[in-house]
């Protein structure tokens, strides 16, 4: 088990060291909470044909042993059944429900509060060559330009502090989502601030908030990880 070979496919900035998705930093937590080590391979948007052996045209993508595992949800219930001596992803089967919830929300609520902020400065991060498809892509998914998505950051950013309204009360209390030792749920909410720091000067969070220390806490876990990664 302590020599399990795993590759991991990240998304990659236009500096190939800058690894920003919010999903591969699900993906990168996990690994650390398992004590595990992956090769990181960097991919761009333009390398479709790359990972085109997993079946689907998204990272993270996970090869273990020779096996494909697309999906940060499913990568982190495949790290939990096939390291199962590893440090507990969840704590335990009655959890995952609740971790999964946690995703949906991270992915379906909160995701959508911070692109609204960093949209930009993400494009500015880019390969060259992913450029255009980024920018068609999503001003499709927005039906706006880019630049008109962030416009208005005041608004924005009080819809983020909205937003957060659940963790911060959780995180009033304890110091994580799941409770005195971070685990998969609290991974799902901080690769998207993973996402943010990788990519944007912008400060999210006031130092007041709950939220700040909790995000402070986790840049500091596994030998400060999080904090140590190359930001734009
Ligand atoms: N539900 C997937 C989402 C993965 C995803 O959207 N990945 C983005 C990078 S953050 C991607 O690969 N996008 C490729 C594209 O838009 O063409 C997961 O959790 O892994």
């Amino acid at each position: 088990m302590g020599d399990a070979a795993l590759t991991l496919y990240e998304l990659a900035g236009a500096d190939a060291a800058l690894r920003f998705s919010p999903h591969c930093w699900k993906t990168r937590m996990a690994l650390a909470h398992k004590g595990l080590e992956a090769e990181r391979v960097p991919w761009r948007f333009a390398e479709k044909e790359a990972i085109a052996f997993s079946g689907q045209g998204l990272v993270p993508v996970l090869v273990h042993d020779g096996e494909s595992v697309s999906d940060s949800w499913r990568i982190a219930l495949h790290l939990e059944e096939r390291f199962p001596d590893r440090p507990s992803l969840f704590g335990g089967a009655a959890a995952i429900p609740l971790a999964r919830f946690a995703n949906a929300w991270a992915d379906t609520t909160l995701l959508p509060a911070i692109v609204r902020i960093i949209l930009v400065d993400i494009f500015g991060c880019l390969d060259e060559r992913d450029l255009d498809y980024f920018r068609s892509s999503r001003e499709i998914r927005f039906g706006q330009r880019l630049e008109e998505v962030v416009a208005d950051r005041p608004a924005h950013m009080a819809a983020l502090k909205q937003v957060l309204t659940p963790l911060r009360r959780v995180l009033a209390q304890d110091p994580f989502l799941s409770g005195p030792q971070p685990a998969y749920a609290d991974y799902c909410a901080f690769g998207m601030f993973m996402w943010a720091r990788c990519t944007s000067p912008i400060e999210l969070l006031q130092p007041d908030d709950p939220v700040f220390a909790w995000r402070d806490r986790l840049l500091d876990a596994f030998g400060g990880m999080a904090r140590s990664a190359p930001c734009a």
